[in-house]
């Protein structure tokens, strides 16, 4: 399988964990791009030129993380890490989308940094910073257990790209629950060996 990859890209990092734990990274072949210059290659897969996009051999490509996360969990014989339809299987999928929306609140004021700070960028940038940290007070009242499902996956992936990339916005102070719980799970393999460059 073929994964049109960044480093930086939380939502590649949230593929590659589930690569992992599913025991299915040595199948996946890893072709760093760069989706914002929407080269031609990754257009012939996704016509959105976003990453990640994996493309199975002689099979459609696939996109975006959530389906991409689903795909590689039919795979292998691991644990799976989207529970059977029911309560945990709903809760797994809305902490999922939380944390996929910190990462587009938090990948979408990145894309705003280089250009003029004018009212309308700063309001803008307001509203993004003030859903992440809404976000955040949710993730505290409900932190997630362990790395066992998709939604745990995707939290950490999500804290992880705010320190990445807003370092200089402490999150911790206020959250010690969710703090711990990610102090907890960044030392196993699969996310120290993900962890952004
Ligand atoms: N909802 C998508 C989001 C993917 C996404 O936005 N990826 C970013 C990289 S972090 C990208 O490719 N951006 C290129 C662009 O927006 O043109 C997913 O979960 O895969």
């Amino acid at each position: 399988m073929k994964l049109f990859y960044s480093a930086s890209s939380p939502y590649v990092r949230k593929v590659m964990i589930c690569a992992i734990l599913r025991g299915l990274d040595d199948r996946i072949e890893r072709i760093s791009t760069n989706p914002h210059v929407s080269p031609p290659e990754l257009l012939a897969m996704n016509p959105l030129s976003k990453v990640p996009c994996l493309v199975p051999s002689d099979e459609l490509p696939i996109f975006d993380s959530p389906v991409i996360c689903e795909y590689l969990d039919s795979l292998g014989t691991a644990s799976p890490l989207y529970p059977d339809p029911g309560p945990d299987r709903t809760g797994a999928l809305v902490m999922q989308a939380l944390a996929d929306g910190i990462m587009d609140a938090a990948v979408a004021r990145r894309l705003q940094q280089p250009w003029p700070q004018d009212e309308g960028r700063q309001a803008y940038d307001s509203r993004q910073k003030a859903a992440i940290e809404r976000s955040l007070d949710w993730l505290e009242k409900h932190p997630p257990g362990g790395l066992r499902d998709i939604g745990a996956i995707s939290v950490a992936c999500a804290l992880g790209y705010l320190d990445f990339r807003f370092g200089g916005e402490p999150w911790r102070d206020t959250r010690p629950k969710l703090a711990a719980w990610f102090a907890k799970v960044s030392s196993y393999p699969a996310l120290i060996d993900t962890a952004p460059v």
